[in-house]
């Protein structure tokens, strides 16, 4: 088995101690970090879902497996972020209230912070107040996560509340996660949509004009 799909077996079967040393072998050995976080981490949670839906994996399983990932990416991330640059905006990031999910969250904000935007998380479970309270407080894009179909109305209701607030003139509004699409974005009156990380900067800087 190659060390990339070492990598990835080792987060489907959650073993957290495991898969640092190997994303350092792989690193020390010149694979290049996007790499191993699209065809070992990414391409792993995918197969760790599939294996959801078929029920062969539960939640414990589930959380194993991203506990290994979040490991894995702790060692990528200060190779995936460059530093140094002035900020392009303030970001505020959140995963939509009701929604646990914050690996993709997580990496998004790994990203746009690499690409110079200053970083306001606010985890999970997040709350349309609290997302209007950034806006209030200087955010001029506010960025919303929902991995589950459930919980993607709650990215409308955002929205709708930073409008009632006033504010919506104030914040471009992008939103991500598994189960949105483009089409999903702008039914609910999203500014913007990326299907990954890497896209979410490149709207990130579209809109911004940065
Ligand atoms: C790990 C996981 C969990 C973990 C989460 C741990 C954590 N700390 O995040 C735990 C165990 C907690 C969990 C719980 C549940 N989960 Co879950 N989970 C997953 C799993 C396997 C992987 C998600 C993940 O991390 N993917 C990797 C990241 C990198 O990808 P991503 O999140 O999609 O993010 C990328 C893009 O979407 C995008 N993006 C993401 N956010 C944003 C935001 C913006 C602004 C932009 C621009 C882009 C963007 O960029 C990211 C990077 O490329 C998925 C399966 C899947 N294939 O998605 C199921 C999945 C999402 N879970 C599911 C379910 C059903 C649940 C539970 C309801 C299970 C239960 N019965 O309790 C609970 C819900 C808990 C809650 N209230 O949130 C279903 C959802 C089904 C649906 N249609 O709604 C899925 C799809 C599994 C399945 N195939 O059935 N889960």
């Amino acid at each position: 088995m190659s060390l990339l799909a070492e990598i990835r077996q080792t987060v489907i079967d959650g073993q957290a101690k495991q898969v640092v040393p190997k994303v350092e072998q792989a690193l020390a050995e010149g694979v290049a970090p996007d790499t191993i976080l699209h065809e070992g981490l990414i391409s792993a949670m995918q197969e760790v879902g599939r294996l959801f839906e078929e029920g062969e994996y539960f939640v414990p399983e589930m959380l194993i497996a991203a506990r290994a990932m979040k490991a894995a990416l702790a060692i990528l991330q200060p190779l995936l972020v460059d530093q140094g640059v002035e900020p392009l905006g303030r970001i505020v990031i959140g995963t939509v209230k009701g929604d646990l999910h914050d690996i993709g969250k997580s990496l998004v904000a790994m990203m746009l912070e690499g690409a110079g935007f200053e970083i306001v998380d606010l985890g999970v479970d997040v709350a349309p107040e609290r997302f209007i309270d950034a806006v209030r407080n200087g955010a001029n894009v506010v960025a919303m996560s929902a991995l589950l179909t459930t919980t993607m109305p709650n990215m409308k209701t955002t929205i709708e509340a930073i409008e009632a607030a006033g504010l919506r003139g104030q914040a471009i509004i992008l939103v991500g996660g598994a189960p949105v699409t483009q089409a999903y974005a702008k039914e609910i009156g999203a500014d913007g949509y990326a299907a990954d990380a890497s896209s979410a900067v490149r709207i990130a800087r579209q809109l911004t004009g940065k």
